[in-house]
């Protein structure tokens, strides 16, 4: 048996980019009910560079300056792959002297709360005698909505900053990723960053002095699922909610949530107001619960198509709504 309740298949016509919002409603026999929402962003789950470059593109900053980025097949993250985006000369060979570099992303949809992750392995220049220095390094940009390139700060912040150096294509104490790391994954909070974003990654080197470089691999976009706050949280005040569907035949769903444990009697009337069904009269818990109507009276027999109205009294409270049977 699957460890999973339930999965969700993205058609292959899904739009790259686009969100997609699925809203869930799990009920169980015993009549509890969990509803909520949650977002996936089409295409951006993950990308490995295994097919290709999965249209990343790659830029030169300065015209005094090389850009070496490339698909390389020297080193991989990839569980079973062969591909990594790498900054440095091909194969294992070491990064150009006097080179900048960007790896631009796609345009992607991004909602607050994303959060960027990727791996990357590094054999930069750092400063041998400042141990907080880099001759030549990395860094990440976001551009927002069109908007300039901004250079976003990973969780834990990057380890070095550019050392005073007018050979290097950076500023002075910019921050960097340098020095030699094997494999580690990096991420990066956006925060309440929203809309459409590019991502690049950034590598510079002075004039002296190279490295193997910086790959970058299983770079992947995350958004926190956005819950709805009514359904996933003790409600705080009875609601009685609107019956679905509505019109319906023969058979509709009523949901209604309380603060507390409580008693809880359910009865549908007719127009005239005249009592036909008891869904329920009982202690239930706190939270959600949800009924069904078959569109029978007490009696077990059918009744008419018309409005009907459902009230729900608790101990102190009762609300009601009205439906319409259509057949
Ligand atoms: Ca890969
Ligand atoms: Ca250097």
């Amino acid at each position: 048996m699957s460890p999973f309740a339930f999965e969700v298949q993205i058609s292959e016509a899904a739009e790259i980019g686009a969100m997609l919002s699925v809203g869930y409603m799990l009920s169980a026999e015993n009549g509890n009910v969990l509803e909520g929402l949650f977002n996936i962003h089409i295409g951006m789950l993950s990308y490995s560079f295994e097919p290709d470059m999965q249209n990343w593109t790659s830029a030169q900053l300065n015209n005094n300056f090389v850009d070496q980025w490339h698909r390389s097949s020297s080193r991989n993250n990839t569980p079973g792959g062969t591909y990594s985006m790498k900054f440095g000369g091909t194969g294992s060979s070491q990064y150009a002297a006097s080179a900048y570099g960007a790896l631009i992303s796609p345009e992607v949809m991004i909602a607050p709360n994303s959060r960027l992750r990727f791996y990357h392995w590094m054999d930069a220049e750092n400063h041998d005698t400042s141990p907080s220095y880099a001759w030549d390094g990395g860094l990440v940009q976001m551009s927002l909505n069109g908007g300039a390139w901004t250079q976003i700060t990973p969780v834990g912040g990057y380890p070095y900053r550019i050392y005073n150096n007018p050979a290097s294509p950076f500023v002075t104490n910019t921050q960097v990723y340098s020095g030699q790391f094997d494999w580690t994954e990096a991420v990066f909070e956006l925060g309440e960053s929203s809309g459409t974003a590019r991502f690049r990654f950034v590598f510079g080197s002075d004039g002296y002095v190279g490295g193997e470089g910086w790959y970058i691999d299983d770079i992947m976009f995350e958004t926190e699922p956005v819950s709805n706050p009514d359904a996933l949280q003790v409600p705080t005040v009875l609601k009685l909610s609107p019956n679905y569907p509505n019109p319906f035949n023969p058979t509709t769903s009523i949901s209604f949530s309380m603060p507390v444990a409580d008693h809880a009697r359910l009865e549908i009337f007719n127009l005239k107001g005249q009592k036909v069904k008891v869904l329920v009269d009982d202690i239930l818990p706190a939270g959600i619960s949800t009924l069904t109507w078959n569109g029978k009276d007490d009696n077990g027999r059918a009744v008419a198509s018309g409005v009907y109205f459902y009230r729900l009294s608790t101990s102190n409270q009762s609300l009601s709504r009205k439906m319409m049977l259509m057949k």
